[in-house]
């Protein structure tokens, strides 16, 4: 059951429960020192956290190559995940992009040219690209067209590539879409929003599928975001998948819902998954300001094994829809950010888009509907986010997701230990490497944890960023570890963290 660690650590713990508790909290056995700062818990063999990523919500490849240069390598990204690259419908929301016309690399983000340095650019300052393919559909209009790159389209039917054959046509509801998502069969084989229904059962669909996913390939991506993955039989994306090269990253968008037959576990042969279940998680407390531990199992209770899980706090669905805090409550987003880079569990993924008054209007664009680059200043103050619709959100620019990244090097696969509590702060340990305080509270609150860190004073990698430490000094505020507790006196709406070699 997820438990607050009590003042006093290791005894209080030990006393509560089992073994398990026991290892988590790294306490020593009856008959060893028990006092903490006799024998400070000795860090085990490091392994890597797994690297985090970003999501660059409909931001040109001419302005994710020169990000990559000027501020994700830098901070420490691994991965990013760019908006559909292939030829879509024509118009100014930016789900557009979700309504594929070709597979061709032209989209109003870029050319396929733009898009090819882009993947070199950043894979030479070691950010890897996923792609979000949509794979599982073609467009949602009933009337003909042509895409961006001038493609002719009519729903059913797109020359040199898919016709009516190639599509379920399920006859299970009235207009063929889905109106529930208690039916496997109905989410699978109907239409999501009228989106015309790829077939991924037959070889010509899954062929061409697969051609589109080996040409981005070509071009040096590391993998892919699979779009709509529930509406997608599992067997069928094992199925595509198993057709690109080994290593091929795959992230599959499985939305976790109450009750439904699908479930992201099935996905996870074939890949990672999007674990919805973590950011619903993850914002109570800040909303509530009541403080309890995820139960720190691996899986956690509704979530997939931690291997198996890309974490966010929101995406571009959720900000305009169930997530309870986004960019724009910028200074719980700031927390809640900070909590999910210092966590053990998953693989994270950032979130940066632009701001928005209506959820349909798309980032801004030229006459051509080309949307216009955009570049985010190296440094922004944490928690600031422009609040002019369309502009940028840039967190990634915050000192605070560097701060984290860095954490998360120092830190590796150091367990989760459980946390404290005190009033609306809290804190948790990465055992023996680093400790993350936050304080949702309007209020000044002071949160006191027992630490495996060695005494001294440390540099906030929050406030700080990655080079919190200075010559003598530090970038932002500092913090004590005194007799192996480690003490944050947190100002309303703040995060901090510290970590071995945050220590001046
Ligand atoms: C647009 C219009 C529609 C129109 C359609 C076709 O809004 O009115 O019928 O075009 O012309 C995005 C937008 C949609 C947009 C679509 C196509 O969000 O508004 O439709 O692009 O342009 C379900 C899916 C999940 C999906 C979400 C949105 O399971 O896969 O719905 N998420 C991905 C992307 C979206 C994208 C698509 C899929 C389509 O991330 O950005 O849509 O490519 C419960 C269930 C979930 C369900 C959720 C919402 O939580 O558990 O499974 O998610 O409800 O219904
Ligand atoms: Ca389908």
């Amino acid at each position: 059951m997820p438990a607050i660690r009590a003042r006093g650590g290791c005894r209080t713990a030990a006393a509560l429960t089992a073994t398990v508790v026991l290892l988590l909290v790294g306490c020593a056995p009856s008959g060893a020192p028990e006092n903490e700062s006799d024998a400070p818990a000795q860090p085990t063999a490091l392994g890597e956290a797994p690297g985090a990523g970003i999501q660059l919500f409909q931001l040109p490849w001419t302005s994710i190559a020169a990000e990559c240069e000027q501020t994700l390598g830098p901070a420490g990204f691994s991965w990013l995940l760019t908006s559909p690259p292939n030829e879509h419908i024509r118009g100014a929301e930016w789900w557009t992009s979700y309504q594929p016309v070709s597979y061709q690399l032209e989209s109003r983000l870029g050319s396929r040219a733009e898009f090819a340095e882009m993947v070199q650019r950043c894979g030479a300052v070691g950010v890897d690209v996923i792609a979000d393919a949509v794979i599982n559909h073609m467009t949602g209009q009933d009337l003909p067209g042509t895409g961006v790159a001038g493609s002719a389209h009519e729903h059913y039917s797109y020359p040199g590539l898919y016709g009516p054959d190639d599509f379920h046509h399920c006859g299970l509801t009235g207009d063929d879409d889905i109106h529930d998502y208690g039916s496997r069969e109905q989410v699978q084989t109907c239409e999501l929003v009228n989106l015309a229904d790829l077939d991924t059962a037959s070889a010509p669909v899954r062929d061409r599928i697969g051609a589109y996913l080996d040409d981005l390939l070509s071009l040096g991506v590391a993998g892919f975001r699979i779009d709509a993955a529930k509406h997608i039989a599992a067997d069928d994306v094992a199925a595509i998948v198993a057709e690109l090269p080994e290593g091929t990253r795959i992230l599959n968008e499985v939305i976790r819902g109450a009750g439904e037959p699908i479930e992201p576990e099935e996905y996870t042969e074939s890949g990672q998954v999007f674990e919805f279940s973590y950011a619903r998680d993850l914002v109570q407390p800040l909303r509530s300001g009541v403080w309890t531990d995820p139960e720190l199992s691996d899986p956690r209770p509704l979530h997939v094994a931690s291997d198996d899980a890309v974490v966010f706090v929101d995406n571009h669905d959720t900000e305009r829809g169930e997530a309870k805090v986004t960019a724009k409550m910028a200074g719980l987003y700031l927390l809640a950010n900070v909590l999910l880079l210092g966590d053990d569990y998953g693989t994270p993924v950032v979130y940066s888009g632009y701001t928005f008054s209506d959820r349909d209007a798309g980032a801004p664009a030229d006459a051509e509907g080309r949307v216009l680059p955009a570049e985010c200043p190296p440094v922004v103050e944490n928690g600031v986010v422009p609040t002019d619709d369309g502009a940028r959100t840039c967190i990634q620019s915050w000192p605070a997701i560097g701060g984290m990244l860095a954490f998360r090097e120092v830190v590796g696969d150091a367990p989760r230990l459980p946390g404290i509590e005190e009033g609306d702060a809290y804190a948790f340990e990465r055992e023996a490497r680093g400790v993350v305080a936050v304080n949702a509270g309007h209020a000044a609150e002071t949160v006191t944890i027992p630490t495996g860190l060695p005494d001294g004073e440390y540099c906030d990698v929050v406030s700080g960023g990655r080079e919190a430490r200075t010559d003598g000094g530090c970038q932002g505020a500092a913090f004590t570890v005194d007799g192996g507790e480690a003490v944050f006196e947190l100002d309303g709406r703040t995060a901090a963290a510290i970590h071995l070699e945050s220590r001046r």
